[in-house]
């Protein structure tokens, strides 16, 4: 860890999540990055629950709990009441799930980008609706277990491109982040913090009890997902300019996959088509990050 790590803690222990909730860690990585100044706005989400019941909050910063699929739409108008007020420095940071934020939010987040409002959105990614007991969404992965995805029937089809659809926004920032690379993630949502306009960080978030992996494996899995390019790291500026951050050990899918209950069930040929789509989606990235940007070729 390197010594520009922020010491401080904005996260209290005594919060409610599973032992090893990539989620956890997620949260208070991203407080560390952004100081006190900062408002939560949390959508319906396991999130929900971690922070405790009122009275008690394990954040020490204001937290406004709002509905599903609001988080957008709410963190545009806390952002706006914050100006009105002349706190035009403090952090507005929506932290939602994947299920708030691919499903039922996404018109919300779609209006607060398009708008470009001056938020950070942050979607911890744990790849199913977790806090109702670990339903698909379309952020589950091909081939994975759910509670509405059984083993006869697993999830059909891939993972939907969050940052695709937020590039098509020309979005100013955006990027991918992963529990087990927390300077990474620090450096992104400070980067988020300086960016004028709506900013997105999607990251990559171990669930133990929903991915069927022990809770001392959690960090293995995330660091396994980067390394066999399942979820690569990389920023987008302004939706056309991407920049690769760590470059994967290209390690069979396998690897990763094998940890994973959710995935016991996979033959060889499953596991093979896999295969295929990580390496055709890497191959398109790649190609992004060498072309020049759109400023460039004017
Ligand atoms: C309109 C509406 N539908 C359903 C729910 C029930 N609900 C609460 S949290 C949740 C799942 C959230 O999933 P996700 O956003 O992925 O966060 P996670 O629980 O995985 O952290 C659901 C379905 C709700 N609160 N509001
Ligand atoms: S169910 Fe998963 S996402 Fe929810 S608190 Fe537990 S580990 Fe975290
Ligand atoms: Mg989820």
């Amino acid at each position: 860890m390197n010594c520009n790590y922020p010491h401080e803690e904005h996260m209290t222990s005594g919060h409610l999540a599973c032992q090893a909730c990539g989620g956890a860690m997620i949260m208070r990585h991203c407080l560390k990055a952004l100081g006190e100044d900062t408002v939560c706005v949390i959508p319906a989400s396991c999130w929900t629950i971690i922070a405790g019941n009122w009275p008690y909050n394990a954040l020490k910063i204001p937290v406004l709990h709002t509905a599903f699929e609001t988080a957008g739409a709410a963190s545009s108008g806390v952002k706006a009441a914050l100006d009105i007020k002349g706190r035009n420095k403090t952090n507005v940071l929506a932290f939602a799930g994947d299920g708030g934020t691919f499903d039922i939010g996404l018109q919300s987040l779609s209006g607060a980008t398009e708008r470009n409002e001056d938020i950070i959105y942050v979607c911890y990614d744990n790849e199913a609706y977790m806090n109702t007991g670990i339903q698909r969404s379309s952020a589950t992965p091909e081939g994975a277990w759910t509670t509405t995805s059984p083993e006869s029937m697993p999830k059909q089809g891939p993972k939907k491109n969050i940052i695709q659809i937020l590039c098509a926004h020309k979005i100013p920032y955006c990027a991918t982040a992963n529990v087990a690379w927390p300077d990474d993630l620090i450096r992104k949502v400070k980067k988020a913090a300086e960016t004028r306009g709506t900013s997105f960080i999607h990251v990559f978030s171990p669930c133990p009890p929903g991915w069927k992996i022990p809770s001392e494996q959690s960090i293995e899995v995330a660091r396994l997902a980067v390394h066999t390019k399942v979820f690569p790291l990389y920023e987008v500026f302004n939706g056309e300019e991407y920049h690769i951050n760590i470059e994967p050990k290209n390690l069979p899918v396998e690897n990763y996959l094998k940890l994973q209950g959710r995935f016991a069930h996979l033959n060889v040929e499953e596991i093979k088509k896999i295969q295929n789509r990580v390496d055709y989606e890497w191959k398109v990235l790649l190609q992004r990050s060498m072309m020049e940007s759109f400023q460039l070729v004017m």
